[in-house]
């Protein structure tokens, strides 16, 4: 096998990603260096320059430490895309302040977990419904639609972050259906935004459109940091839809554009697909692109999307080369930085050999873009050498190209979120036509996979319809979870343990199909 060291994307001393300090450090200097030049976009400011940026989230910081919030405070962030969002995410990061991403999905249940295991000292929420939910839970909090709400006040000092100072709380559930904040430091996200710029020849130059949500990983620490890290500039949208991406690749003459596999599927079914021709770059992540879908985009855009693959713990970890053969179905190799073992299950760094080439292993990864750990959870996270398990089951081929083959845990991924079946069925599970529930993932062309329920229904009763239990848990879940799909079964596959086998589910289900 040659050595995945030697590949395009790999090496980068790890010290030196983080060289620059943080990424508000960078961000100065770009103002500082040119501050007239356009670097964000959105349909109500329109362009506007890195000094003004500046100035804006100088202006939020001032408003924020008035408002009595002081380095290393959570603060609670949800609203649209646009320049305000990132004028006080900015402002957070500059002064020490700690950014909780909400997503604007989430309802009360989920809410009051991340104020419970946050302790958030502000808030800046877009929905009035949220902020009722933080009010009751946070009372104490400082909270608001948007900075300008709060009075001005002078700016504490700003841009002079430790690399170990704690920058995001990043809510996610890992394999266990509860969701824990991983503590990505200034110099995690500075480490993430300074390999992707070297790898993907980000420069100045460079225009992104995006249309991904900037609460995960994907938008916030991929689209948006590495804009800013890299003086490039962004045009923000609200939501996705392709012909808004493709109507501003055209008018802002744009560059590059960042997706979830959902949204490049919707891509390649417009027949103003050609006009994306005009980007140097298109990188798809957060769920597996299907092969034939890449090939399609080849076929109606030319361009060959470059697929990379990272995780909310770790920011961005592999990537296909820029230069050099993308291989649909494959993620590519370790990003600048980035040390990545494939190991047997059990095993661990240090002690034990890698797998042999296409052997599937649990994967590994150590570098400065691995957080610190999981938020008042001691123990847990990176080990103390730095090495973290993904979670994630991969294999590499001769040429050291890395295969995705799965994930230890059942997460389904929807239109790239992550959603845990455990957390499906507790609310699933009172429901009065149910006796037993599962859930699991289906796949779908859309959406990658969809949130199925094997319902075993309660004696004399029918299967509720997937509206049915939509209506059900409502209140509970985000809409993403809810299940789209309900396939009534007789009895859940268990082991002789009684693990429940979720890979039967689909075989259980066809032969009831077959039999009915
Ligand atoms: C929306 N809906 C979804 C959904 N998104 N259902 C399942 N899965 C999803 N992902 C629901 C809506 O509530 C709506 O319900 C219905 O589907 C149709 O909505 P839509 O208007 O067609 O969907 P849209 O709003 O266009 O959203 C689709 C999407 C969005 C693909 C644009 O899901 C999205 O932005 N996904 C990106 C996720 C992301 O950023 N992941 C990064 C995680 S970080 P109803 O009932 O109203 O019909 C990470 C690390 C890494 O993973 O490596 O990047
Ligand atoms: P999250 O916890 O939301 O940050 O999601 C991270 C997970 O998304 C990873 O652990 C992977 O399982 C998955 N993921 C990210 N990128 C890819 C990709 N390109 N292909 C397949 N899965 C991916």
């Amino acid at each position: 096998m040659s050595d995945p060291a030697a590949q395009p994307g790999a090496g980068g001393d790890p010290e030196e990603l983080t060289a620059g300090g943080s990424l508000p450090a960078t961000w100065r200097d770009h103002a500082a260096r040119e501050p007239d030049r356009p670097c964000l976009h959105d349909s109500v400011a329109g362009w506007i320059s890195r000094g003004r940026l500046a100035e804006a989230g100088a202006e939020v910081a001032g408003r924020l430490y008035a408002a009595g919030l002081r380095r290393g405070d959570r603060v609670l962030l949800s609203a649209p895309a646009g320049v305000a969002l990132v004028a006080a995410h900015t402002a957070c990061l500059r002064m020490g302040l700690v950014v909780v991403p909400l997503n604007a999905a989430l309802r009360r249940r989920e809410v009051a977990h991340i104020v419970a295991d946050a302790s958030p000292r502000g808030a800046i929420l877009d929905d009035p419904e949220m902020q009722s939910w933080v009010r009751q839970d946070a009372p104490e909090a400082v909270l608001c639609t948007s900075a300008v709400d709060l009075r001005p006040g002078n700016a504490p000092s700003l841009d002079d972050l430790d690399g170990d100072e704690p920058a995001m709380l990043g809510y996610t559930s890992g394999t266990t259906g509860t969701p824990k904040g991983a503590v990505l430091t200034h110099g995690n996200l500075l480490a993430g935004a300074e390999s992707l710029r070297r790898a993907w020849g980000w420069s100045g130059s460079d225009r992104l459109v995006l249309a991904l949500p900037l609460f995960h990983m994907h938008g916030l620490g991929v689209g948006l940091h590495g804009t800013l890290h890299c003086g490039a500039s962004a045009i923000l949208q609200p939501s996705f839809d392709a012909d808004a991406v493709i109507d501003a690749v055209r008018e802002h003459r744009a560059t590059l554009f960042f997706g979830v596999p959902t949204m490049y599927n919707r891509l390649a079914g417009n027949p103003r697909a050609p006009e994306l021709a005009a980007l140097r770059l298109a990188v798809s992540g957060s769920a597996p692109l299907p092969a034939e879908l890449h090939r399609r985009l080849e076929e109606t855009t030319g361009l060959r999307t470059l697929e990379r693959y990272g995780m909310t713990e770790t920011v961005m970890l592999v990537s296909n080369p820029l230069d050099g053969d993308r291989r649909p179905g494959s993620v590519g190799f370790p990003l600048p930085g980035v040390e990545l073992r494939l190991l047997g299950v059990g095993q661990s760094p240090g002690s034990a050999p890698e797998v042999p080439t296409d052997a599937p292993g649990e994967i590994w990864v150590r570098g400065p873009n691995v957080f610190a750990g999981y938020w008042r959870r001691p123990g847990t996270g990176p080990r103390t050498d730095g090495w973290f398990c993904t979670g994630d089951v991969g294999r590499r081929d001769a040429d050291g190209y890395l295969y995705l083959e799965g994930r230890r845990g059942e997460v389904i991924i929807t239109g790239g979120f992550n959603v845990y079946p455990r957390e499906v069925e507790e609310q699933l599970a009172d429901h009065p036509q149910i006796t037993e529930v599962v859930v699991a993932g289906r796949p779908d062309e859309e959406w990658g996979e969809i949130v199925t329920a094997y319902v075993v229904p309660a004696p004399g009763r029918r299967a509720p319809t997937a509206g049915e239990l939509r209506s059900h848990v409502a209140e509970r879940l985000a809409p993403y979870k809810y299940p789209r799909a309900v396939v009534p079964v007789e009895a859940i596959p268990r082991n002789a343990l009684g693990k429940v086998q979720r890979h039967l589910l689909g075989e259980v289900a066809s032969t009831e199909a077959a039999a009915t």
